[in-house]
């Protein structure tokens, strides 16, 4: 499957010469360079393919590797950065123990007794429930799967999950509710094939920088671009429409425009009856879902609907692109079953050009969700409660499926259970929930009142300021293993650099820790290969199948699509290419869907809806990006997005300090006053902890289905407090206003 090389004349062609020029001086300021490692960027879900430059076992540059098909040598600012956080002197290069002091450096083997003890009096005491452990998505596959194995047969908890639940579940939840699968059915090779992109709900330039890309290909090829924000965010500043939603209407949004299509004649009626279940009650829910009612609920102009459904309707192939915007909702689900209704509608799936895709969002979002790491789940995407799954796994490991524990609960609720004091200790690996998680406050109540708590990370995040040991792990440049990307596309992460100082590979010290337990004999793991061997036969026959990929394949090819069952299969691109999709009846299925408001709503008290979200320039909870000087220097602090109309009415100028207050807190940070905003609405990023971070006004309330957060809905009011500092911070705004746009 893998294309031709690009030449380098095709690339100068393509992008103009100035990519291929080194600066005066060279990139790497004279250093003398011992290797070169082709690898992927660290962060976001594209990973894009980066060469690493080492001088002396520290990474000191990188170099673009443009024949890595998906990006082509392009980088995002965070890319092109990343290469500054390895020898960042904040690294924890020693196992730390707690005490009424304060941190103290202690041996490995101090440290993992420690936990090991924990671990076990916890359990002896309050059953093996109470010790909970979280793990992460930017995590090679080999550890998300080491993490889902060491909670089933390491320490015997049900309680495991994740933070990919504060991301991919609402969409993961819906592909699987539709489709029978959760994975992007189509690779993004697909989008410049498209005769219309319609964006819902997705920062594209700023959160999938190298999918801007992508999408202008189609534009040039004639394709009509919609997207659909409360921010005329970058993407919408070149669409051929843009629908100013609203938060949380979504799927009034998507249900106004089925109306239409049905109303209109625009459904592909053969498709419908030859590939799908479930279309009559679909079209019965939005029975009365007309333009003017869309209008009134999402405060788009109908003609604006209209003319979506048009575009949308009228295309003959069409690519729908979304992500955390309508995910992050008490109603995530519905939502993107609300989109994936429309394409099924208009026939759009399972060809070239035509489909649905999520954009996954941390670097492996996608593996990292298929292989045990989540409360139900076992490895090759299969289910803890099915009896044939839980066999099929115990015979690879070697166990009783009656040793297997059940279904734990999910991340936030894991929290809950702390509360409850159901939860006593928790182990946590790339993970950052005081600043991740929704009601900050409630998020360190709770890990304060934990009778122990361990994190393994490479920075002192700000959940480990609360940790009784913290255990120093590898950056992604430290270890190797594989990831699988937003396109589904498996691929290899290359060791650059060993370990600094007394740091080691994550799966080390959980196999190490396993062997404290006395459990070791399942976790008799030499290297990340090994683990990635045991891997393959725990996903053979599963729905997230990698049983033929092996490592010199994915070199070979530039990574490989899932499922690929056999060494000598292909792999696989685009998902439903022959009609048959991977639910029971091989149909895919339309949700009956009604609109329901989120879970807080605008009144006297509380009159602005708070959305919260990302900047290019961070990465998540700032843990690695807040430590990287060109990016903080990019956006330093959290601003607080502030339509000109509703600054007026607050009296509020740009780089004033404003105070936002929800139910659970306030925060003061200063105001960024912004055209591209509904002028109901604030925006606020999340990278920051403390005294302003967004997560401390958030609310708790998680779709029933996916228990996903509801990050991107909640209510608040503002008031100005000071004015601006003599120097206002400088950023950048631009010439588009709201309501002004196309
Ligand atoms: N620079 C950067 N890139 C990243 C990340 C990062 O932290 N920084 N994180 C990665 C990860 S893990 C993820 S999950 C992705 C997230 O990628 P995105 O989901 O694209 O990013 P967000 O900023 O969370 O939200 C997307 C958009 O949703 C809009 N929105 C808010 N409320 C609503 C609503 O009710 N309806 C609709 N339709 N839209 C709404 C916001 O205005 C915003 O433009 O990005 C990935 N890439
Ligand atoms: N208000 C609001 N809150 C949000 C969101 C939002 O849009 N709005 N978005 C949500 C989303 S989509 C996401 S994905 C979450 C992310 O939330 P988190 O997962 O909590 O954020 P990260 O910054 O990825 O935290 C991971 C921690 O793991 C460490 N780490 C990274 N890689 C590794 C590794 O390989 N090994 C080890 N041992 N440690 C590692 C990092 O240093 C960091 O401290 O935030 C969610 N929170
Ligand atoms: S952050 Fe994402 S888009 Fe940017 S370079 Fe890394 S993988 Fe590519
Ligand atoms: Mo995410």
């Amino acid at each position: 499957m893998a294309r031709p090389p690009v030449t380098e004349e095709e690339l100068v062609d393509r992008y103009g010469p100035h990519l291929n020029e080194t600066p005066p001086g060279g990139w790497d300021a004279g250093l003398e360079i011992d290797r070169e490692v082709k690898t992927h960027c660290c962060f976001c879900g594209q990973q894009c393919g980066v060469i690493l430059k080492v001088h002396d076992d520290e990474v000191v540059g990188f170099e673009p590797w443009y024949d890595f098909p998906f990006n082509e040598g392009k980088l995002c600012p965070k890319g092109v950065k990343r290469y500054l956080q390895g020898a960042h002197p904040d690294r924890l290069t020693e196992p730390m123990e707690r005490s009424a002091d304060g941190f103290t450096h202690v041996g490995w083997d101090k440290a993992l007794d420690r936990v090991a003890t924990e671990i076990r009096r916890i359990q002896d005491a309050y059953g093996p429930d109470s010790f909970a452990l979280y793990g992460g998505a930017s995590l090679t596959t080999e550890k998300a799967y080491l993490l889902g194995k060491f909670a089933r047969l390491g320490i015997k908890t049900a309680n495991i999950d994740y933070n990919g639940r504060l991301c991919m579940v609402s969409a993961g939840a819906a592909y699987k509710g539709a489709f029978g699968v959760d994975r992007a059915p189509n690779p993004w090779s697909d989008i410049p094939l498209a005769d219309s992109v319609f964006v819902i709900g997705a920062n594209v330039a700023e959160c999938a920088p190298i999918t801007t890309s992508y999408i202008w290909r189609a534009r040039d090829n004639g394709a009509k671009l919609i997207v659909a924000d409360p921010r005329v965010t970058p993407i919408a500043r070149t669409a051929d429409l843009f629908l100013g939603l609203r938060p949380g209407t979504d799927s009034a949004l998507m249900g106004t425009i089925l109306h239409i299509l049905i109303e209109r004649d625009m459904v592909d009626s053969e498709f419908v009856a030859a590939h799908t279940e479930g279309f009559e009650e679909a079209a019965a829910a939005v029975e009365s879902y007309t333009p003017a009612w869309g209008a009134d609920i999402t405060g788009v102009p109908a003609a604006r609907i209209e003319e979506a459904a048009e575009i949308w309707g009228r295309s003959d192939t069409g690519m729908l692109l979304h992500a955390r915007g309508i995910e992050h909702q008490s109603k995530g689900v519905e939502n993107v079953r609300s989109c994936i209704n429309v394409a099924l509608a208009t026939g759009k799936i399972g060809r070239p050009g035509a489909g649905v895709c999520m954009i996954t969002g941390q670097g492996n979002g996608q593996g990292g969700r298929e292989h045990g790491q989540k409360c139900d789940q076992l490895p090759g995407a299969r289910d803890l409660r099915n009896p044939e799954h839980r066999s099929a796994v115990s015979e690879v490991w070697g166990c009783d499926p009656d040793d297997l524990p059940g279904p734990g609960v999910s991340a936030q609720e894991i929290m809950d259970k702390i509360h409850e004091g159901e939860i006593k200790g928790l182990l946590s690996i790339c993970f950052n929930p005081v600043v991740s998680l929704p009601d900050s406050n409630h998020t360190v109540e709770a890990l304060d009142n934990l009778e122990f708590y361990g994190v393994v990370d490479f920075f002192l995040s700000e959940s480990a300021h609360h940790a009784d040991i913290v255990l120093p792990g590898s950056l992604h440049e430290e270890d190797e293993g594989t990831v699988t990307s937003a396109e589904g596309r498996v691929i290899k992460i290359n060791e650059a650099v060993p370990p600094p100082g007394n740091a080691r590979r994550d799966w080390e010290i959980v196999c190490d820790l396993a062997r404290r337990l006395g459990t070791g004999r399942y976790f008799d793991f030499e290297s990340s290969r090994d683990i990635f061997e045991e891997l393959r036969r725990a996903s053979a026959g599963g729905t997230a199948d990698y049983a033929g990929i092996t490592w010199e394949r994915l070199e070979a090819e530039n990574g490989i699509f899932w499922p690929c069952p056999t060494e000598d299969h292909p792999g696989t691109p685009r998902f439903f290419e022959d009609g048959v999709f991977k639910t029971e009846s091989g149909r895919a299925k339309f949700a009956a869907i009604t609109f329901r408001p989120p879970g807080e709503e605008i009144d006297d008290e509380y009159p602005i809806w708070l959305t919260t979200g990302r900047v290019i320039s961070q990465y998540l909870s700032g843990t690695q990006t807040r430590r990287i000087g060109p990016l903080t220097e990019q956006y330093p602090e959290p601003l607080c997005e502030i339509h000109p109309s509703l600054a007026e009415e607050h009296g509020i100028a740009h780089g004033d300090i404003v105070r936002v207050r929800s139910r659970r807190g306030e925060i003061e940070l200063p105001a960024k006053i912004v055209t591209t905003i509904r002028p109901d609405t604030v925006f606020i990023p999340f990278h920051w902890p403390g005294a302003k971070a967004v997560n401390q006004l958030t609310h708790r309330i998680l779709d029933p289905v996916s228990k996903i957060p509801e990050y991107k809905v909640s209510v608040v009011n503002i008031e100005r407090v000071a004015a601006a500092p003599a120097e206002p911070v400088d950023i950048r705004d631009v010439a588009v206003s709201f309501g002004e746009t196309r």
